[in-house]
């Protein structure tokens, strides 16, 4: 490869780099770090941060220094505030929500990916997951069990996959615990939406190398050539 092929591939990897992150901002997804709230984050404080609304219970706006009545917790690996969900079904679920994210490519895979940790205040009474909903599909994360008080278990990488099947669907987190009528206590945070793969920060589905994406811009390079030979045959 000389240094024009070689300036090439390296455009047309920054092309792509770009592109998937257009088709990202398609979604209309805002706010994954949870962050924006300007209340004090060491109480129930029932808000929740900008572009996220309330839709079942009264979900909070913590950070890692959270640590009234026995909480423990600490920060996630992209930092700052997080939101906390109290699961207590059947009776309560808190839940929150981002609507009609627009977009949509139909029969096409979205990842999820999030940290989700849990704490033991002076309330809680038992382990617990987070469901996530996206337009008609469910996944429930990894149980996470209760800890003891003081203990914060760190934060859990999830990833899951769902299909659309709207061009417009909307995005719930819901705080769950494993047994009916007992509270957790559970955080989320670092929550992405968006192209698989594509998550820099889940260390989980790593984002590919730039020799690959290289690779990728050569071999488009070398397409585009082989048609502009064919038109001019
Ligand atoms: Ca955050």
């Amino acid at each position: 490869m000389n240094i024009a092929q070689a300036t090439k591939a390296a455009i047309f990897a920054g092309i792509l780099v770009a592109s998937a992150q257009a088709n990202a901002t398609l979604l209309s997804f805002v706010n994954g770090g949870f962050e924006g709230y300007l209340g004090d984050t060491n109480h129930h404080n029932s808000d929740v941060p900008p572009g996220w609304t309330t839709t079942g219970g009264t979900p909070d706006t913590f950070d890692g220094n959270t640590n009234f009545a026995s909480y423990t917790w600490a920060p996630s690996s992209t930092g700052g505030d997080f939101l906390h969900g109290i699961g207590s079904q059947p009776s309560w679920t808190e839940s929150a929500q981002q609507l009609a994210l627009s977009g949509l490519e139909i029969g096409k895979v979205y990842e999820i990916s999030f940290e989700q940790a849990i704490s033991r205040s002076i309330w809680s009474q038992t382990g617990g997951y987070w469901r996530i909903t996206f337009g008609t599909e469910s996944h429930d994360s990894a149980l996470m069990a209760i800890p003891d008080y003081g203990v914060f278990a760190g934060w859990q990488w999830q990833t899951m996959f769902f299909t659309a099947t709207a061009e417009s669907q909307s995005l719930t987190v819901s705080a769950m615990s494993d047994t009916d009528g007992s509270r957790a206590d559970l955080g989320i945070d670092s929550f992405y939406l968006g192209n698989p793969g594509e998550n820099p920060d889940n260390p989980d589905n790593p984002v590919p190398e730039p020799a690959s994406l290289a690779l990728l811009g050569i071999g488009a390079i070398g397409l585009a050539a082989m048609r502009r030979r064919k038109v001019r045959a």
